[in-house]
Order: C-alpha cells, then structure tokens, then sequence
C-alpha cells in the first residue's frame, strides 16, 4: 500500500517543474535583443567626441553657374566598409529594371554583329531611350570610336566592356561623397520639386547619420501641409530623432528654431525639409531663398549642404530641374531617388555631363536601408 502511494507521489513531482522553466525562459531573451535593435538615442550621445569642430571650415558654397565640382576628399571609412557584398547587391536589385533593359537590348545588339555605323546607331538609340541624354550619348560613342580605332577591335561584343570603362569614366567626377566638416550644427537643406522624395530621403539620411554616430534633428520646413509634418515626425520616431515643428507660419522660423535648439543641445546635424516646388514657381523660388539667408543668419557657414533632390523617372526633366535650383540657391549636392522605379537609370550619364554636380546618395527603395551613397563603380557594375 505504502508503496503504492510513493509511486503517485513520485509521479506527480516532475509535472509542476516545467511550468517553473517556462516562466524563466519566457523573460529572458526578450530584452537584450529589443534594447540592440534600438536606434542610439541623440540624448545619449557623449559631449566629449566632436569630430566635426575639429575639421577646417568647408569651402564657400558655389553660386555660380555652371556648377564647378568642388575637389574631392577622401571619405570616411564607414562608407567604404559598406561597399561590398549587402551594399553592393542592394544596388543591383534595385537597378534591375534598368539592367533588364540594357542587358537585353545590348546582347541582341551584339551578338554576331559586326561592327559598323548601323551597329553605332542603335547603340546610341539604346542609350537615348535609357535617359543618358544627348551630349552624354555622343560623348560615350566617339569615345568608344576612339577606342575601337586605336586598338583594332572587330569583335562586336568588345564594345560592351568599352561601353562599361568610358561610362565609368563619365560618372566618376560626379561621385563625391557627403563629408561632414565645419562648426555643428552641420546644416543640411533639402530642397526639390513635388514628390521628388525629400521627406523620404531626410528619413533615409538620419539613419546613414546616426549609423555613424552622429546627432540628428530635424527641421519640419515643409509648413504648407500638416500631412508633410505628420510624416515627417513618423520618419522621426522610427529613427528616434526629435523633429522641430510649428503649428503654423513661416519655414524660415522653424528651421532657425531648429538650429538654435541643435547648437543648445550640442547636436551635430540639422536635417531641414522644404516643401516641394516647381522650379517655374517664381514666388516659391523666392521663398526658399529667404530660408537659405535666414539660415545663414542663425549659423554663418550654414547651410553647409543644399541638397537637391531628384527623381530619376523625370528623365531630362531632372536637368531643367537642377540648373533652376541651381541658379537660385547654389546646389553643393544631388540625391537621386526611385532608381528602382525606373528603366531610365541612365540620367545619371546625363546629370555627369551636363551639369556635373557631385551626387551624394542614390535611392533604390522605399524602406529606410534604401539609400546608397553614390560610386560610380558600383552602380555601372550593376547596370550590366
Ligand atoms: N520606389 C521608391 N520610392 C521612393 C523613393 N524615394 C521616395 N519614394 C516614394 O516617393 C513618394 C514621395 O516621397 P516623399 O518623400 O513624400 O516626397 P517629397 O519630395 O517629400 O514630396 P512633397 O513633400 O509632396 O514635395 C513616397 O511614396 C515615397 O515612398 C525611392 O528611392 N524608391
Ligand atoms: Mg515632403
């Protein structure tokens, strides 16, 4: 009998102990794990490190026109350590359209042709129709003639590497990456047509910042809509950043607002949205030319970048589009965006050539790990 009782006893212990370890286990990996996944926070930031104070003040900010490339620097290591692999393919997929479209029009071109004018000419209506633009167009050809010439090459499919190396050679002055120098705040007006991509692109941005540790606000300057602050402070909180807005009134006041907050709190970027405007728009143009004095007012070297945003699907638009902006405030840089949209990735060519301006990111996507900084290299590897 007795031992018939220690059996059920026995039996019944080991029940309760897993419902112990499923409440130890439930606690702890959730943690850590969320707290890794956080943004740094601006707040957190230690006063000691000041990078940018240390850097000599920035060359005067180009009003002429034609835009004259200012030299080039070296960039920051974390740029080139992105540069492979996760970088390098996030490019390639979003470029596929356009890769798409050349690869199949440039093997049919080649394949078993020899090389004559017929040959040239549809390589030229192939680039005309990818947005490489004219003057870009018969500079990529007579390069190429040049070359087919001097070296004797008969073989047809040649003239693809050729295309590759003269292409580079186009894009590279235009690649010259955004280096953060002068005194903090460093400020950053972003300034483009409708639509183009500014609010996205200033979410995207933030989060290249502060990857590489830097302390970001952002200035609300778009005032014509309430919908523009609203998605603005969205892009705000997914990358915990303050966002600077007002109720009502002028751009101008809040993005002085904003730069004088970041220089109380020791903030070493201001990141200031403008609403969208056509370049035609006289009054608006006006507009925002009083935001750059205003600026300057708060902060003498500032706005330290004016960054136009384009939308690659505009095709040559972007060119008008870029020589207006350019006239009114001085363009020290392009981000170009929706390259994943569009089969026409060739604006670029056309940007480098008609009106090189240094072209700091290029966006292939919509989430907020879809803007690259620009290499020539690697977006002409992944257009063929
Ligand atoms: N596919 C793709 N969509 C993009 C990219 N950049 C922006 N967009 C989309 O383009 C649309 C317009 O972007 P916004 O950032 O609101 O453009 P905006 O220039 O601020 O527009 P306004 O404030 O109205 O002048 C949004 O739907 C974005 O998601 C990109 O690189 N790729
Ligand atoms: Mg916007």
């Amino acid at each position: 009998m007795f031992e018939f009782l220690k059996k059920i006893i026995k039996k019944d212990s080991p029940e309760k102990k897993p419902v112990a370890k499923k409440e130890v286990t439930k606690k702890a990996p959730a943690s850590p794990k969320q707290k890794a996944a956080k943004p740094p926070k601006t707040s957190d930031k230690k006063k000691t490190v000041k990078p940018l104070q240390s850097i000599k003040a920035p060359p005067k900010v180009a009003e002429k026109k034609p835009v004259v490339l200012p030299e080039k620097e070296e960039a920051p290591k974390e740029e080139k350590k992105s540069g492979f692999f996760g970088f390098a393919d996030k490019i390639k997929k979003g470029l596929t359209k356009t890769r798409e479209k050349l690869t199949s029009e440039l093997t049919s071109l080649f394949t078993g042709k020899k090389i004559d004018e017929a040959l040239f000419e549809e390589l030229e209506t192939i680039l005309l129709t990818s947005d490489v633009g004219i003057s870009a167009t018969t500079f990529l050809l007579d390069s190429i003639r040049v070359s087919v010439k001097k070296n004797n090459i008969e073989n047809a499919d040649e003239i693809k590497g050729l295309l590759k190396e003269k292409l580079t050679e186009l894009l590279t002055p235009i690649e010259n990456p955004l280096i953060l120098k002068g005194t903090n705040p460093y400020v950053i007006m972003v300034v483009g047509v409708n639509g183009a991509g500014k609010t996205t692109t200033i979410g995207k941005l933030t989060k290249i910042f502060l990857d590489e540790n830097k302390s970001v606000l952002i200035a609300a300057g778009d005032t014509f809509r309430a919908a523009a602050t609203e998605q603005l402070q969205v892009w705000g909180e997914r990358n915990n950043v303050h966002v600077v807005s007002q109720a009502s009134g002028d751009p101008s006041a809040v993005i002085f607002d904003a730069i004088n907050s970041a220089k109380a709190k020791n903030i070493d970027i201001v990141i200031a949205d403008t609403a969208g405007r056509l370049p035609t728009q006289k009054h608006l143009i006006d507009e925002i030319t009083k935001v750059k004095r205003v600026i300057k007012k708060c902060h003498e070297e500032a706005p330290h970048e004016i960054l136009l945003v384009l939308d690659a699907n505009t095709g040559q638009n972007a060119i008008s589009q870029l020589k207006i902006f350019n006239e009114a405030l001085g363009i020290t840089g392009l981000a170009l965006t929706k390259l994943d949209g569009t089969a026409k990735g060739g604006v670029i060519a056309a940007i480098a050539k008609e009106q090189p301006t240094p072209l700091r990111y290029i966006g292939v996507g919509e989430s907020i790990d879809d803007l690259k900084v620009f290499n020539a290299k690697e977006y002409v590897d992944a257009l063929f």
